[in-house]
């Protein structure tokens, strides 16, 4: 694996990505090539960058709806999210699942998930497998501040913590559920303390800076796969855009967006690498060669083939229903 400046190069082309990724898949929404909910990760790069930069191969995550970051940082490709945004038989979920649900067990990501904390027991389920079978595998369960209230959460955590599963739970504490700010929902505003009555481990720290979100999330993630048990991470972070793409925010001012801006990620390392030597043509590489990639995924997309209703009925767990004998199981 590449170190020091060449990694953080990989990062920075990785945090791109997703922000380029996003931006195109919200020009494609305005334009209505995409159907149902977008919930865009722009602002928050830094923690999916950090976090995937974390795992190896055979290690296993979930994410809520907002999922299109985490999966990119995976290793997904542009090509395989922009058509599963356009409902097209080559996405990731074969056009079936839209933003809220890609899904790519290729690069261990087990799902993108539309009920808040309702992934969280899933996740604790998939790491007790990693634990029964002895595979030295984590899961990572990623899920926003709103989803610490929820009931499913504490019943994930309360397993996880008994049974020291291999697990990292990273809340990313975007400040707002919806519209709703923290100190609305939340009796206390330092998360870990949900955690400890779990047994578990906590960390906390802010997620603007790549590298110290993957160090960070790396020592909770060596620690799971020694057998010490699950980590509570709160990472602080921003979105830039509104909660889902119908959402204005409006309740939040300029000024306060405007300040928050200036933890920009993409700035940040983009400043570090310049720090460290990398050359305003490094850069440049990367930001053309992403760009190619990115308008290449939406023609894709535009070009491919729509969802097949074939695929959505040999994709169920019911007794296997085609289009020939959908009348017959009516009966
Ligand atoms: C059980 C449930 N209740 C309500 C909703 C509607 N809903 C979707 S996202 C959301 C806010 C969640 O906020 P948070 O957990 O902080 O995550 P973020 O969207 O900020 O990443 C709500 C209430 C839902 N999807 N599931």
């Amino acid at each position: 694996m590449a170190s020091g400046r060449d990694a953080l190069l990989e990062h920075y082309r990785a945090m791109y990505l997703i922000r380029r990724f996003e931006e195109e898949a919200a020009r494609a929404y305005a334009q209505g090539k995409i159907g149902g909910f977008l919930h865009l990760y722009i602002g928050q790069e830094a923690i999916a960058v950090g976090a995937a930069a974390a795992l190896r191969e055979g290690d296993q995550v979930f994410q809520t709806y907002r999922d299109h970051g985490i999966s990119l940082a995976l290793g997904m490709s542009a090509e395989k999210g922009m058509a599963e945004l356009m409902g097209k038989d080559t996405g990731c979920s074969r056009g079936m699942g839209g933003s809220m649900h890609f899904f790519d067990k290729e690069h261990g990501f087990m799902g993108g998930w539309g009920i808040v904390g309702g992934h969280v027991a899933v996740a604790a389920g998939a790491a007790f497998k990693s634990k029964y079978l002895g595979d030295e595998n984590v899961t990572l369960c990623f899920f926003g501040e709103g989803a610490t209230n929820i009931g499913g959460f504490h019943e994930g955590l309360s397993l996880a913590g008994l049974w020291k599963l291999p697990i990292v739970f990273i809340c990313e504490n975007n400040q707002y559920a919806m519209g709703t700010p923290m100190k609305r929902t939340s009796a206390i505003s330092d998360l870990t303390l949900k955690a400890q009555g779990y047994g578990m481990h906590g960390d906390r720290f802010e997620g603007y800076d790549v590298k110290v979100v993957h160090e960070r999330v790396k020592q909770a993630v060596d620690r799971a796969r020694k057998g010490e048990g699950p980590t509570f991470i709160e990472i602080e972070t921003y979105r830039f855009r509104g909660h889902s793409m119908s959402d204005p925010a409006k309740y939040r001012s300029r000024a306060e967006l405007e300040e928050r801006k200036k933890k920009d990620p993409l700035v940040i390392t983009k400043d570090q690498l310049q720090q460290a030597g990398a050359t305003i043509e490094d850069l440049d590489n990367i930001e053309i060669q992403v760009e190619e990639a990115v308008k290449a995924a939406v023609k894709a997309a535009d070009d491919a083939e729509p969802a097949k209703e074939s695929v959505m009925f040999d994709s169920v767990m019911a007794t296997k229903l085609g289009p020939q004998n959908r009348e017959e199981a009516a009966r």
